[in-house]
């Protein structure tokens, strides 16, 4: 449900008579009711139709946004698009995503995309895993950022290779190699000190994160060479919603 419907749902208050005088601090106007989770009464018809993600089974960041839809408990129908053969770079497509890429994600009228984009509009509009301070959101942003700056870049590209669908040498493999464990070792000092990442609770900074790390493995990364994120990624997929790629994404479209 948008924002702007749950506020449209918000009762007002009856006035009290002769409303005695508040401090400027008191009368700042109170924050709507957040959209309660789907899951606590079901989805309305008009909440599963709402999302359709467009996407590809072995995509990673296909899988970030799946994912984060589905730990939002939220229903949305999913549609194959074939990279293998070329469906990326149709018209029909292009409109959706002018990057030519997947993930896209209809919301209603509009078209979001790039993983982390997604990632952002959904805690946003779902009112699920933002950071709950001011700080917390500028941390879990910043975290986003660097997770594409430095992180999946490397991982995507070793896994490219381990599978064929991208070919280069051993210098260029030992440089990404090497720039991956760089960067997992970051995440590492971050995690022996806090349980999340960049806030006191899961928010998208996990989900972008767990998103790329999930392939670390095919790229030939093992993460049990890093206690705290092991143990952190162990702590996320016990979260309630979790699933995993395969279970998320087919290689055929749904609709719901
Ligand atoms: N930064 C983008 C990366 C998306 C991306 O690399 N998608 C790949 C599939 S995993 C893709 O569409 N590749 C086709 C191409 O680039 O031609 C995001 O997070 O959405």
């Amino acid at each position: 449900m948008a924002k702007s419907a749950a506020r449209a749902k918000v009762k007002s208050m009856p006035l009290k008579k002769a409303a005695p005088k508040v401090s400027a601090k008191k009368a700042t106007p109170r924050k709507p009711a957040p959209v309660k989770a789907v899951a606590s009464r079901g989805p309305t018809a008009a909440e599963k139709q709402r999302f359709t993600l467009y996407g590809f089974a072995t995509s990673g960041p296909t899988y970030t946004a799946a994912l984060m839809l589905s730990l939002c408990k939220h229903p949305f129908s999913y549609m194959h698009v074939n990279l293998r053969e070329g469906a990326h770079k149709q018209a029909e497509y292009l409109v959706k995503n002018r990057f030519a890429q997947v993930p896209a994600l209809r919301d209603g009228q509009m078209v979001a995309v790039q993983s982390a984009a997604i990632l952002m509009h959904l805690s946003s509009v779902l009112e699920k895993f933002e950071g709950k301070t001011p700080l917390e959101k500028q941390r879990v942003t910043e975290w986003l950022f660097w997770a594409w700056d430095k992180l999946a870049v490397p991982v995507f590209r070793l896994r490219a290779r381990s599978r064929g669908t991208r070919q280069f040498g051993d210098e260029v493999r030992i440089m990404y190699d090497t720039e991956a464990r760089a960067a997992i070792s970051v995440l590492e000092n971050e995690l022996a000190k806090a349980e999340w990442i960049g806030a006191k609770k899961p928010s998208i900074a996990d989900v972008a994160v767990y998103g790329v790390l999930r392939y670390a493995g095919e790229g030939g990364i093992d993460l049990l060479n890093y206690p705290h994120v092991s143990a952190w990624k162990k702590r996320f997929e016990e979260l309630p919603g979790f699933a995993t790629p395969e279970q998320l994404l087919p290689m055929e479209s749904r609709l719901i």
